[in-house]
Parts: C-alpha cells; structure tokens; sequence
C-alpha cells in the first residue's frame, strides 16, 4: 500500500487500482481529500499495470459532500471540477464504490465515475438545498440524465437520501455488493467492466431522459404549483429547479456554466450563510461541555408514561417507532381505551399513505402496553410523566413514582413551565429527575428540550440527550427557568403581539407581518388553532381581557369557526369586522387611542425583545450557547431556517442597532424593553452572539 498523501492510499492488485480516501468523520471534500483524489486516481491511471481504478472511502462512509466548514474560508487548492475531468476523462474505467452516503459533492464525483457500485445499506442523495445550496459540481446536469427530470427535481429540492435498492433501480447504482464485501465487489466488477470491455460511460453524453422532459414546460410549471407552501420564503428550491430545467434545455457545457452561477450566487447570500450556521448549530447542540462523551449511560430498554392524552401518546410513539417497549398509564378504563385507539390510528393513517406498512402498524401496537396501574411502571428504566400542568399534581404523581419505580430508573417530566426543581424535590432522588419538554405534536415535532434540574445527575443528563438522538429529535439542554429557552422567549413575543392590537395594529397586520417574516403562523392565527379557551372557564371569566371576551362570544377559535378571525367552512380565515370592533372598543375602554402602527413597528416590537430575552437566558446560563437558541426555534416554532434563529438574525442585524431600538421602546413604552445586560456588554465591547 502507498499513501499518496495524508489522506489517499493506492494500492494496486492483479490490474486494479484501489484509491482509498482516508478523512474521518465523513470523508468531506477538503483541499487535502480533492487533491487525494486527483493524485490517486491520476498515479493510478498512469500506471501501466492498472486496467481499472476503484474509487473507495475509510471509515463509515462515502464522501458526504463539500467540506462545508472550507466554504467560510478563501478558496483554495484544486477545484472540485478540475478533480471531477480527471475522472471523467480517464482513458480507464473508474469505478466508485459506495457505502454510507454519498451525498452532495460526493455523489457528484461518484457521478463522473464511470460506474458505481453499493452496498444494500448506502444511500445517495444531493442535500445541497438543506444548507441553501444546489449541487455545484454538475449534480443538477448529471443527475436528470440517469433519473430523469422528475425524480432529479424531487432529489434535489428535498435533499432526500435514496437507499441503494431504489438508486439500482433508477439507474443511480450499476449493482449491489454484499454488505460486508464492498472492497472485494467493486475488484470484481472493476474487472468485469475490463473483461467485457464495457464502454467508458460518461454520464454528460446521456441524453436521453433530459430530451423526454424537453419541450414540457408544464412539468415545471405544476412541480413549482405543488411546492409553493413548502418552499415559501427559500431561495435555494427554485434555483435548483432553475438548474434542472437548464439542464433539460440546455446543452451540457452550457447547463453547467448556468448551475455554477446559479451556484455562486446562492453561496454570496444570507439565506445559505445562515443556513450553514444552522447546519453546525444543530450539531453542537448534542454537546455539553461539563457531561463528557464518555459519561456512563443508564441502559434505556422499557419505557413508561403516564398520561395517554394528546401529548402522552404521541411521546409514547417516539419511542414504539425506535423500537422501544411502553407502558402508558391512565386513570380510567375510558381515557385509556381512547388514547390507545388515538395512536393506533395516526399509525393507520401513516400507512395509509404508504409511509409505514401495516405489518409496521401491528408491530408497534404489540410494543405498547396500556394499565390503569402506576405499579406496572416499577420495573421501567425511564418513566415520563405527561398529566395536568399544576404543580400540586406533579409533586404528588412523582413522590408516588419515587415509591413505586426501581432505584437507578429515570424520572422525567414532561412539564413546559413548573419548576423541575420543585417537583424533583418531591421524590428522594432528584439526581435521576429530569425534564423532558416535547413539544406538541409531540411524534411530529423535532425539538426536545431536555431540562437539567440543579441535583441531575450527568449519567441521567448523558442517557437522554442520547435516547433524544435515538428517537430522531433535535435536542437542546437547557436549565429551570419559567418556560424554559422556548416559552420563555414566545412569551416576550405574545405579549407583544397584544399590546400591538390594542395600539391600532389588528391581529391579521401581526400575523401577515410575522409570516411575510418567514414563520409559518402568526400569534393570532395560533391562538385561532389551539383554542382560545384554553385554560378558560366561563364561571370564572372576568372579561378583563381580549380573549376572555371573545371566549365568552364564543369565539374560540378554528373550531367554534371564530375567534380572532372568521373562519368559513374550509376553515379558511378571514379578518373579522366583529373583532375589530370589539377591538376598538375594548382598547376605548383603556384610554387608548389607536394610531398606524409600521410593518416594521411590528416586527421589531415582536422580534427584538425576544432576542434580548435571548441574552437574559445565556446570561443566566440557562442555555448553555446562543445557537442552542437557534436550535430551539428553528425546530420548536418554526423560525425560518434561512434566518438561522433569533439569535444569529439578531448578529445579521447588528446587536448595536438591536439594543438601540429596545432602548428607544423603552423609553416609548417601558420596562418590557428593559436591555438585557449582556446585551449592553456585548455592544460595548463590539461582540456578537456567534463571539460569545
Ligand atoms: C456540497 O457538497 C456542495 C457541492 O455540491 C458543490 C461543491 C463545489 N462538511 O451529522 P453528523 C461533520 S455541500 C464538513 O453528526 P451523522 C459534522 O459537523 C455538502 N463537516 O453525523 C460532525 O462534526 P462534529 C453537501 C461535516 O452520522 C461530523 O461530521 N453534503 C460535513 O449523524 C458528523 O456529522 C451535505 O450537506 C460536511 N459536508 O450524519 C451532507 N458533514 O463531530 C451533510 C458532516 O465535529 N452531512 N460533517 O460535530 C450530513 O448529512 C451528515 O453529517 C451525514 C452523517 C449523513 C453525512
């Protein structure tokens, strides 16, 4: 074996040169991995001995793209382009074998390969998109070629992964190795493609699907039309649409001239820059720096829950689908028949749309245990509770499970607001109390915010931020505090937002403003869906404020079909002239006397104080880095990734123009806007969220 350079080894064996790239964790294309695969690949080709090159990777898996940390920094070495020709225009066939993933750069040099091989388990995918990309080594020119323009617009607008089985049927994949016998089954084919004397195919002289699509204006057309909701407010899907449809037009020279620029500009704008930053803000979430990787775990086999409920079953669901056995518990026969009739039908509905089989259905049913008794949880390694957000109940319930559960098991509350420490305080064992906020629905939504109680122990910390990788959430820890990270910062949002109305602005101005903005909903549009009532009681209304009237209006929302909008029977929102009135009236009857209050008013009054409640929570350390904040809203309430989360757009701003308009607010109107002393600090000394 000789090693080309730090990262390349060449070995050639009876006629086959095998390349092997060598650049934990994932083999991404540094400067040293595209000069490795020049050199090795071009040694190879010069030999006289080598009939063929197998392209191959180390570690767990094939190139997994550009080195995304490189694209911050000035470019230099060879380009992927130049390494790309080096390949495709051997005089040999080249070979790529594949395991892991190829993705984005790494599938587009598995594309100029003359062929590729895979293992069952790999998958292929170009996830340029996800970090506000396209694919800018000729992947949108290639990739119809083979699939054809359909698939490559789905490919390349989700970022979705193909496994092997699907990739060999499109033609992605020439032949599947065995599992363990990737290295021996790309010799083999290598030698193959040489005994047979098979063609040097180049994927850019296949035309024959682009030209199908030629002269199909209409696919584009209806393609854009089905996605519009899903790719609002984001640069990155059209330009790759734009790509594929270039590469249908267009000559290929031509197609990669186009995507490179296209490529280029993306590359230069906010929407990818912050999206880069959310790439690596998400994965430093995973990362506590006083609980070390290698911190024992307690063994998570069984799990309990308490509650069937809403948020109970679908917290139970994360865990059947990760195969995990659960134990739900309620207290009446009714409500546990309904719960579990509640998940088996979401799971019905997922294989109803194919997502699952029913075989799948079935199988996790069998996983799920449902009891009237908290004794059946004694034996559970981890037992969430998820019952009525009243403090009293929850200490109850959990000096309950200190005498019921096995010692070392894990107690975790699902509460979104109630002191952790408190209830932790109730049991003789508050090291192993821990929260666990899912958000709602709880098997649909990403974020888990894990919360750390003052006694958690590291082991029990440890367990579940890796149980919350286990069972595909994004996790942020974060410490006790009302609300914690998330609600916390919705609150300085909502209050806001109802001030606002009651200065002139209606909830309809609040809402266009924050969703033009990029979220998916507005505060009152929200409030329409989950219910105006909730925590309302008639006997008990006072009237005193715009929801309490409105609910006594029976106006409740969505499913009264009023709230603070008018809903028709399409549940189609319309802005409400009754509520506008009450509005009015209501804001009369304060001494208030409306006036026009700006788009941009609104904006900063809803988005600013959040992020100044943003610098209270890493001041008191409640979060323990300012992009877990980011990490909180991106997957929690639906903050635009293409503006990285409150934090980094509080940076793309400039903290200096922040805390000048919260001083200016709070001089307008008080304390709410109080800065945050952090804030202060790090405009003084010229610092940024991303410097802290
Ligand atoms: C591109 O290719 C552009 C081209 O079209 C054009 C060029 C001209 N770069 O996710 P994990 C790090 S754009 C740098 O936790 P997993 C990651 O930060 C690229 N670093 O592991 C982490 O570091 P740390 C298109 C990268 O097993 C570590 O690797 N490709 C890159 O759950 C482990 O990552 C993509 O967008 C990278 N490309 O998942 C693929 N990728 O340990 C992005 C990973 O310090 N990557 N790291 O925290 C992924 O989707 C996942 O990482 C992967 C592994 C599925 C590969």
């Amino acid at each position: 074996m000789a090693a080309i350079n730090p990262v390349t080894d060449l070995v050639i064996e009876d006629g086959i040169a095998v390349v092997t790239l060598n650049s934990p964790p994932v083999n991404a294309l540094s400067v040293a991995v595209r000069d490795g695969i020049y050199q090795g690949i071009g040694e190879a080709l010069d030999n006289d001995a080598v009939q063929a090159v197998v392209l191959i990777c180390a570690g767990k898996t094939f190139i997994a793209g550009a080195d995304i940390a490189e694209f911050d920094k000035p470019r230099s070495g060879l380009t992927l382009p130049q390494v790309q020709q080096r390949i495709e225009d051997a005089g040999k066939p080249v070979i790529a074998a594949i395991h892991g993933t190829a993705l984005g750069g790494g599938l587009e040099v598995a594309l100029v390969c003359h062929y590729r091989v895979a293992v069952p388990s790999a998958k292929c995918g170009l996830p340029e998109v996800n970090i506000g990309l396209l694919p800018g080594a000729g992947g949108t020119q290639r990739l119809p070629r083979i699939v054809g323009a359909e698939k490559a617009l789905e490919m390349v607008t989700s970022g979705m992964h193909v496994r092997a089985k699907d990739a060999l049927a499109m033609g992605l994949v020439d032949e599947l190795t065995p599992e363990d016998g990737l290295r021996a089954g790309a010799i083999a084919f290598a030698r193959k493609v040489v005994a047979e004397g098979r063609p040097l195919r180049k994927v850019r002289d296949m035309n024959e699907k682009v030209e199908a699509a030629r002269g199909r204006p209409e696919l584009f057309a209806e393609f854009r039309r089905g996605n519009a909701r899903k790719f609002r407010g984001f640069q990155a899907p059209e330009a790759n649409i734009r790509c594929i449809e270039a590469a249908v037009n267009m000559p290929f020279d031509e197609g990669l001239a186009f995507e490179h620029k296209l490529f280029e500009e993306l590359m230069a704008g906010t929407q990818s820059a912050a999206q880069r930053y959310y790439f690596f803000a998400s994965r430093k979430a995973w990362n506590v720096p006083d609980v070390p990787a290698d911190t024992p775990t307690i063994p998570v086999n069984t799990v309990g829950i308490i509650g069937a409920g809403t948020m109970g079953g679908g917290i139970a669901m994360n865990f059947l689908n990760a195969g995990i056995p659960v134990t739900i518990v309620e207290t009446k026969q009714e409500a546990l028949d309904r719960g579990l009739a509640t998940i088996r039908r979401n799971y019905e509905n997922t294989a109803s749309k194919g997502r699952i089989s029913m075989d799948d259905v079935e199988k996790r049913m069998a996983q799920l245990k449902g009891s009237l008794a908290l004794d059946d949880l004694a034996q559970c390694d981890l037992v969430i509770e998820a019952i009525f957000e009243n403090m009293d109940v929850k200490k109850e319930m959990f000096g309950k499970l200190d005498r019921i559960v096995r010692q070392g098991a894990i107690l975790a509350s699902n509460t979104s607001a109630l002191d952790l420490n408190e209830i932790a305080s109730a049991t003789s064992r508050p090291q192993d109390v821990i929260g666990l906020h899912f958000f709602s629905p709880a098997n649909v939504m990403k974020l888990l915010e894990v919360v750390r109680g003052e006694k958690t122990s590291k082991p029990v910390i440890a367990t579940c931020m890796q149980l919350a990788r286990r069972i595909g959430k994004v996790a942020a820890l974060v410490g006790v505090c009302p609300g914690f990270v998330g609600n916390r910062i919705l609150a300085q949002r909502q209050r806001e937002a109802g001030k606002l109305v009651l200065e002139g602005a209606m909830p309809w101005d609040v809402d266009r403003v924050l969703v033009d903005f990029g979220l998916p909903m507005g505060p009152f549009a929200m409030s329409d869906l989950a219910g105006l009532d909730l925590g309302w009681r008639r006997e008990n209304s006072t009237g005193s404020t715009l929801r309490e009237i409105l609910c006594e209006m029976d106006r409740r929302g969505q499913k009264t079909g009023a709230g603070f909008y008018d809903y028709d029977d399409k549940r189609q929102a319309r802005p409400s002239p009754v509520v506008e009135n009450i509005i009015r009236d209501f804001a009369a009857s304060k001494g208030i006397t409306p006036r026009v209050v700006s788009e941009q008013e609104i904006l900063e009054r809803c988005i600013y104080p959040m992020i100044n409640e943003g610098a209270r929570i890493l001041e008191e350390g409640i979060a323990i880095r300012a992009s877990d904040i980011d990490v909180v809203w991106v997957n929690g309430y639906g903050w635009p990734v293409y503006r990285g989360g409150p934090m980094r757009y509080g940076d793309s701003v400039g903290l200096d123009k922040v805390l000048a308009k919260m001083q200016d607010f709070e001089a307008r109107f008080g304390d709410d806007f109080k800065p945050a002393k952090l804030l202060v600090d790090m405009v003084a000394q010229r610092k940024s969220f991303k410097d802290l």
